[in-house]
């Protein structure tokens, strides 16, 4: 199938500047394809995933995916989609991120796939500021350039001269990549549209109007209930294990909604039509089983953090949600466990009512703790605890690092030993 007929069909075409051509192009022929990211913070989150998947689904079909690492347009910083002016990073704030960005890419793209990463730091940061505005600053215009709607809504609230350039600096990197490697389309999210075309535009003044090269956009991401695709009450959801651990990726996955979730198999696996239209059918069917999110959930952190990540928070979840804990690793603990409530206490045994009211302060009191004792509600490191005269021994499982008590059905304490 044509990749173009495949990406229409996930949703995942918002503009093409030339249709026709860029289906027969893609069709013919092994072609080289872009998209860029900034490196304005050391992390990709899962918006960024959406073009660069796109890019890997090309890889896959046997294009050329050049990934732009933006350590020059990313010391200006694109205006795009930006309501206001945006503080400068340092240069070493630049270049930190840079190398965290290509790790990142290196591992989704595959340490010898067929693909390029490229800094465009390398090419713009060798242009003269003369060179600069005769070569390229003389083809466009101020009037087209002040029309993109990325400066025309700003044009109220303030935009600087810098932030006015980003546009031609992306755009010298599309010609760049067209000249050196080959590279006829570039793909990015909405936003990107502007830039996108400036580029088109600068290669046809340069290289004659029968250069070949072509634009896609992805659309917006959009939720059902209308909040803000991507982001948790934690705030993004981070590809980096230490931002976000891939247990909680992969709860981020699981607890999508029913409607939103075809949609989302669709841009974040590599699963086929007849695969999700499978699933689309389930979600009809028997949606309280929930395995369309539970097969996204195990795409999506597979792609980013491996098979071995994918047993691990499978093993969280099925432990938290029964209560038998006793198997679980200590790095699996510190997965599940990151955003519960903590407590700390000593390493000695100690009687389970003073431990868990005057060393934890899980209970409040000691009535309260006899009583929630005697009732069969707490459970240490997944035992029932029955008898009030009962000691804890901290030393006795997870290395002497962590206790794990559970209070009722649902909640979790994590106390952990000095
Ligand atoms: C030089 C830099 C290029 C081509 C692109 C770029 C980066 C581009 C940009 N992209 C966003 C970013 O870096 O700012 N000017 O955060 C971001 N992108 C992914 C998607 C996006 C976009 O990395 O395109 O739409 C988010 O989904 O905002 O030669």
């Amino acid at each position: 199938m044509n990749i173009i007929d495949d990406l229409q069909w996930r949703g995942a075409i918002n503009q093409e500047t030339d249709h026709d051509a860029l289906y027969e192009l893609v069709n013919d022929k092994a072609v080289g394809i872009y998209a860029g990211i900034d490196p304005t913070g050391d992390s990709m989150h899962i918006g960024h995933l959406i073009p660069f998947m796109i890019l890997k689904r090309f890889q896959l079909a046997g294009h050329k995916p050049v990934i732009v690492i933006g350590g020059g347009t990313g010391s200006i910083g694109d205006p795009s989609g930006k309501k206001s002016e945006r503080v400068l990073q340092t240069m070493d704030q630049v270049h930190h991120n840079e190398q965290a960005l290509t790790k990142q890419m290196e591992s989704l793209f595959g340490k010898d796939g067929n693909f390029q990463i490229v800094n465009n730091y390398d090419w713009l940061s060798k242009l003269s500021l003369l060179d600069f505005l005769r070569d390229y600053g003389k083809l466009f215009s101020v009037n087209t350039m002040l029309n993109k709607e990325v400066v025309s809504s700003r044009l109220e609230s303030g935009i600087s001269f810098t932030e006015f350039t980003y546009q031609i600096l992306q755009s010298i990197d599309f010609l760049h990549l067209y000249q050196e490697n080959d590279v006829q389309v570039q793909l990015g999210g909405a936003d990107q549209w502007g830039n996108i075309t400036a580029g088109i535009d600068l290669i046809h003044r340069i290289e004659g109007p029968n250069a070949g090269v072509y634009g896609l956009t992805i659309p917006l991401m959009l939720k059902a209930d209308g909040t803000k695709f991507g982001k948790t009450a934690g705030g993004a959801v981070w590809l980096d294990p230490e931002k976000t651990t891939p247990y909680e990726f992969y709860q981020f996955w699981i607890n999508q909604d029913d409607r939103d979730v075809i949609k989302y198999l669709k841009y974040f696996t590599f699963l086929t039509q007849d695969e999700i239209d499978d699933l689309e059918e389930k979600v009809k069917t028997q949606p309280e089983k929930r395995e369309a999110q539970r097969r996204l959930a195990q795409e999506v952190t597979k792609f980013v953090h491996g098979e071995q990540a994918v047993a691990e928070a499978e093993h969280i979840t099925a432990a938290l949600f029964s209560g038998d804990v006793a198997d679980l690793t200590t790095s699996e603990i510190e997965q599940g466990f990151k955003n519960m409530p903590t407590a700390e206490a000593e390493n000695k045994s100690m009687n389970i009512i003073e431990w868990l009211v005057d060393e934890t302060s899980i209970e409040p009191s000691r009535r309260q703790a006899r009583e929630d004792v005697s009732n069969g509600a707490v459970r240490i490191n997944g035992e029932k605890v029955t008898d009030i005269e009962a000691m804890v021994d901290p030393s006795s499982m997870f290395d002497g690092k962590f206790v794990i008590v559970r209070k009722g059905k649902k909640k979790y304490f994590l106390v952990n030993i000095k």
